[in-house]
């Protein structure tokens, strides 16, 4: 039987476990990536596992999140990462260089190697050939210091594209059609793998934009082959000697396969408030709209930019439009300079921000009371941009720049013929924002620079021998991260001070959350499915940690997050009938007895509420007990030695 791209990958880099869907294995990872929101964190737990010098073929620290610094926070974690980067071997692209995904795209992927990234976006890579995977601080610093990078075996959806996007149809389309089809539990467990001719039609820029966002699918990864366009892109950044070709033997087997055909795909828009409420733009045409946001690591690469300036040259936006633009990267935004593409866009009225993550995370351009804000993103949760009553529509850059100029939702179809946007045989070649490492030797002579912002890292603890405690926080399906541990402008300079951030824990769902949690000494929480999409933020668990909650019951978790709550020592466990959800109240107490045991060696354990026995499942590794036990990965790193 032959193997998939991703199973090739997987099998050349496998430390331990086995090519069977389901069970552990543990990868060998070539290159990491962190940001800055998450990357704090990761480098304080590198040191705290006293690693030296990364281990890694190339590790890289991106400044591109927390960039507006309205105070001194930000300013103060950038120089803590930029001076423990140059310590440990990590190279440090400094704020203005770009948005970590796409910059890496662009100066770091290589097919066939595996990436870890402490962002869930770093499958973006996967456009490249490369298997990305998102995770969470503490599991890259784990890989930067060399160590094995675990997930389940992933079961490999095969999406087979023929034909060739239309006029006016951009590669956000195909992405949103995947979203419509498997919706945002759809890839749960599973690495989608693009293949079919169709393929051959689409450059690496426009593959990274699916790829960017498989991670609304809740999927491990997403992966394209590499092939001849992959060599153009490579060669096209001067790094033809980063290329091999990798595709699936033709006797691969998966274990779903779909078809898209890309001719027949019209423009769609993501409704509010998740990246699978998908409809066609045409539904929505003629609906009034505030706002525009153009960028993102999902469409902010030079050809998304080139076909906006086209659209918009010569234009001006709507009066009652406000539009931003954020280009993906330095290199991005200088040839858009070079060109007088930039003119366009100014002249046009957008309003040009610096490249970064800007608008996508909350950081600024929060929309209008009850506005309407059509974005080219990857996320529409509640409240993410920053007004809880705004409505977010997730679109690609042509739908968005046709609608900002005519100040109605507008199918870019309409408009005939588009604009031809061809990419440059060279792009423009500087990497003088990537700050390279100190050689080992000289180590010794950097300072770590922290900030007064930066606290100790909350502690996780060896599970009780019984649990007796209220059930704190009662929540519906697919919560995301953005629910437990918002982002935003307000938020966001607290991501190294868990004290601060534990005051808006959760506060989208209930105001009173973190006041109870802490009163009440902790508790436990109770989730619907897909409990955690979305980002990687192990805050999320962290922050919970910090208010005492000691196991999360859900339907269903996704991938990373389940992978934080057990780093931290938070039991994750799942109703073994979902039916079960409707008998526990917020507010009831809940008891297991033998909760440690049946951490240490059980598959069920059994709790007591309102007189009822309520089976649980415990699915986890022997490694994954080992770390519970120990009260997390932190603590299990020391007593391993
Ligand atoms: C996001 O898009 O939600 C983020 C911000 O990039 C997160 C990381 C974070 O919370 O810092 C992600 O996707 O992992
Ligand atoms: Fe940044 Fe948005 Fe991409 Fe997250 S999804 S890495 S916030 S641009």
């Amino acid at each position: 039987m032959g193997y998939s791209v991703v199973q090739k990958i997987i099998k050349s880099h496998l430390i331990s476990g086995k090519i069977k869907a389901g069970s552990e294995i543990g990868l060998r990872i070539d290159q990491t990536l962190t940001q800055d929101a998450t990357g704090t964190m990761a480098y304080l737990q590198l040191e705290a596992m006293e690693i030296d010098r990364v281990k890694t073929e190339l590790s890289v620290a991106y400044i591109d999140h927390n960039t507006l610094q309205s105070g001194f926070e930000n300013a103060d974690d950038h120089r803590y990462i930029q001076t423990v980067a140059k310590k440990h071997g990590v190279r440090f692209s400094r704020p203005g260089n770009g948005i970590c995904h796409q910059v890496h795209l662009e100066r770091f992927g290589v097919p066939g190697k595996t990436l870890i990234g402490s962002d869930s976006h770093t499958p973006t890579a996967g456009g490249i050939g490369m298997l990305g995977m998102g995770a969470g601080g503490l599991d890259v610093a784990v890989a930067m210091g060399g160590g094995a990078y675990y997930i389940t075996m992933p079961r490999v959806i095969k999406i087979n594209l023929v034909g060739r996007l239309s006029d006016y149809v951009g590669a956000k389309d195909v992405i949103l059609e995947v979203l419509r089809m498997l919706g945002v539990k759809g890839g749960v467990g599973a690495v989608i793998e693009y293949s079919g001719d169709g393929v051959k039609t689409l450059s690496v820029p426009q593959r990274a934009t699916i790829t960017n966002m498989g991670a609304e699918l809740g999927a491990t990864s997403s992966i394209f082959p590499s092939d001849e366009a992959t060599f153009t892109f490579l060669r096209a950044q001067g790094r033809e000697e980063d290329y091999t070709e990798l595709s699936a033997d033709p006797d691969a087997v998966y274990d779903a396969e779909y078809t898209i055909d890309l001719s027949a795909l019209k423009p769609l828009a993501a409704c509010p408030h998740s990246p699978d409420n998908v409809k066609s733009v045409g539904e929505l045409a003629g609906m009034k709209i505030d706002q525009v946001c153009i960028g993102s690591c999902t469409n902010s690469s030079l050809s998304d930019m080139l076909t906006v300036a086209a659209m918009l040259k010569g234009k001006t936006v709507h009066p009652d439009v406000s539009l931003s633009i954020s280009p993906g990267s330095k290199q991005v935004y200088t040839m858009l300079a070079e060109c007088g593409a930039l003119t366009d866009l100014i002249s046009a009225g957008a309003r040009i921000l610096e490249c970064a993550c800007g608008p996508c995370i909350g950081m600024g351009f929060s929309p209008k009371s009850a506005g309407v804000s059509l974005r080219t993103f990857n996320r529409n949760f509640l409240a993410r941009s920053g007004t809880a009553d705004a409505s977010v529509y997730l679109v690609s850059p042509e739908t968005a720049a046709a609608s900002a100029i005519a100040g109605v939702f507008t199918d870019p179809t309409s408009l005939g013929v588009a604009p031809t946007v061809e990419l440059p045989e060279r792009f423009i070649i500087n990497d003088n924002l990537i700050e390279l490492p100190v050689t080992a030797e000289e180590a010794a002579n950097i300072t770590v620079e922290r900030g007064p912002n930066i606290k100790p890292i909350p502690k996780g603890k060896s599970p009780a021998e019984n649990l007796d405690c209220e059930l704190i926080l009662k929540v519906g399906d697919n919560i995301t991260t953005d629910h437990i541990m918002p982002a935003g402008a307000k938020i966001l300079p607290y991501r190294s001070n868990v004290p601060k951030l534990s005051e808006f824990c959760f506060t989208v769902c209930d105001k009173d959350f973190p006041e109870r949690a802490m009163a009440r000494g902790g508790g436990v929480i109770l989730g619907g499915h897909n409990y955690g999409q979305g980002s990687s933020r192990e805050h999320a668990a962290l922050v919970p940690l910090y208010l005492g909650v000691k196991a999360v019951i859900a339907k269903s978790f996704a991938r990373i997050h389940v992978a934080n709550l057990i780093n931290f020592g938070i039991i994750p466990m799942t109703l073994a009938n979902e039916d079960d959800y409707e008998k526990i109240r917020e507010g009831d107490n809940i008891k297991i007895e033998g909760f440690r045991e049946a951490v240490a060696s059980e598959d069920k354990a059994y709790l007591t509420v309102n007189g009822e026995k309520i089976e649980l499942i415990l699915n986890f590794s022997s490694r994954q007990r080992e770390i519970l036990l120990a009260g997390g990965t932190l603590n299990y790193t020391k007593t391993k030695g």
